[in-house]
């Protein structure tokens, strides 16, 4: 197979809250395969469809949780979305169109109630024991986490104290042991052979918190025993920290999430005040590059565990346009979360971010119902069904934004530089590859700006039709994307 799995546009998913193929509330697997013509119709000449390149989905194997952050099976998918043959299914017809897909792997932590847990919190001398981290003499109980969490927690079944740095519910893995390594080896491999292309690492930074070296070190052993099974396997890390801590995990990972990029893009938008965009695009890409030539930032706007950037926007289309824009026009790999093409809002606590999709202003087929929305209510305009045929919608602008994309091979693989214009409202830059190269302009402010434009071309994109390109005079309107392609090419 040819496929360039690993560049392009990606969409995360909450399965639970996409689409519901059965009538039981809960979004699933054969839900997403019903609706791939959403998602990349598989015809680059069609005007439907978002077009994204691949997927990512958030867990989906057997946990006791909603979120499924928590696994009990790793080696099965949740009753709630399906089976394995829904999961070979997915995957046949998604690489038909030439998608890739990734899944959220999630091998820090187990669930409290995953089997090796029971044993290991059973008794001291059972075989699993210490697939699990236990305090000893000499262990602090009362040792505070990085963001003041408890990390040693009681068994509940028996003696001893555990660690768990996210929450007691998630026991971490102890990646000391070999057997530990070995069967979440085993578990990358078994997915792989059921089709996936690769994996999002769920808390990449804390399989050990103790430091950067041997959490390398595992993503290493980790990536070679997967690239036996596919050479070119995608693998993208989160590891939700400064980009200085991020940089040295490109010698082991494709892609890590630029959380930084993605704070200072939806604060810039929010605020009407560039907080330095393309000025941490570039020192975050500094910072990478000398560790992995061949790494593919993964930028984004928000993610499930973030606000939802309409919700920091206060619900103005035009801002979420823009951002859309600056999204879809970086370099990386872009991933849009379920639902930000339409304008979904939400803020924390998280049940309130990962709200049902909305497919139609009320009810239809499909539309997950297992939690009921407090954001995302339907009848007023925020759906697939009102956005679908307005080309001024929101959902159009990222239709043609990722057509625009896959049409200029600049904004794919371009340099991107800054373009100086020394005004705070405006974000500018060139994305340029051999002889080609796009100047995108965004407005973040309230009122209509001029510009002075030096390398005059022909403008090929605006979301306003009141943007004007006169000799070199550039007016942008409020709130608006302008993108000229220049004269020389
Ligand atoms: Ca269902
Ligand atoms: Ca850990």
């Amino acid at each position: 197979m040819n496929r360039d799995n690993k560049n392009g546009v990606f969409y995360e998913i909450y399965v639970n809250s996409f689409y519901d193929s059965n009538r039981d509330g809960h979004g699933d697997l054969n839900g997403i395969t019903a609706q791939l013509d959403y998602l990349n119709t598989g015809n680059p000449d069609s005007q439907k469809g978002l077009q994204v390149d691949g997927l990512w989905l958030m867990p989906i194997s057997p946990s006791p949780s909603y979120h499924k952050y928590d696994v009990v099976d790793y080696y099965n998918v949740d009753p709630d979305y399906g089976t394995l043959e829904d999961f070979h299914n997915l995957v046949s017809e998604m690489h038909k169109r030439n998608m890739t897909l990734i899944i959220d792997l999630v091998i820090n932590h187990t669930s409290i109630e995953h089997p090796w847990f029971k044993e290991a919190s059973a008794g001291t001398s059972n075989r699993y024991r210490d697939y699990y981290i236990w305090a000893d003499n000499d262990t602090d109980l009362n040792e505070k986490g990085p963001w003041g969490q408890q990390l040693w927690h009681k068994n509940p079944n028996g003696e001893g104290y555990y660690y768990g740095v996210f929450w007691y519910g998630m026991p971490d893995l102890n990646f000391e042991k070999q057997e530990v390594r070995a069967e979440v080896k085993e578990i990358g491999r078994f997915w792989l052979n059921q089709g996936a292309d690769g994996f999002r690492l769920d808390a990449a930074l804390h399989i050990f918190d103790e430091g950067t070296r041997k959490n390398i070190e595992w993503w290493n052993e980790f990536r070679e025993a997967m690239k036996e099974i596919n050479p070119k396997v995608y693998l993208v890390g989160e590891v939700w920290d400064q980009p200085e801590v991020v940089a040295p995990y490109y010698q082991s990972l494709d892609s890590l999430f630029n959380f930084s990029l993605a704070d200072v893009i939806v604060r810039s938008i929010k605020n009407s005040y560039d907080q330095g965009v393309v000025r941490t695009a570039l020192s975050t890409e500094e910072l990478y590059l000398p560790h992995n030539p061949n790494k593919i930032d993964a930028v984004f706007l928000t993610n499930h565990d973030q606000n939802r950037g309409m919700s920091e926007w206060k619900n103005n289309a035009d801002k979420a346009k823009t951002a859309a824009s600056i999204l879809l026009t970086l370099p990386g790999n872009p991933f849009i979360y379920y639902g930000e093409e339409i304008g979904m809002t939400g803020e924390k606590p998280d049940e309130f971010i990962r709200e049902p999709f909305r497919w139609y202003e009320g009810e239809g087929d499909g539309q997950t119902t297992w939690r009921t929305p407090e954001y995302n209510t339907g009848r007023n305009g925020v759906s697939v069904e009102s956005q679908d045929e307005d080309l001024d919608s929101l959902l159009n602008h990222y239709r043609e934004l990722i057509r625009l994309r896959h049409k200029h091979v600049e904004l794919q693989k371009g340099d991107l530089t800054e373009i100086q214009l020394n005004n705070p409202h405006i974000i500018a830059y060139t994305r340029s590859y051999e002889n080609k190269s796009l100047d995108m302009y965004y407005n973040i402010s309230d009122k209509p700006i001029a510009l002075t434009v030096e390398n005059k071309g022909k403008k090929i994109f605006s979301t306003h039709t009141n943007a004007t390109l006169k000799k070199s005079t550039l007016i942008v309107p409020p709130n608006a994307t302008v993108i000229i392609k220049s004269k020389s090419n």
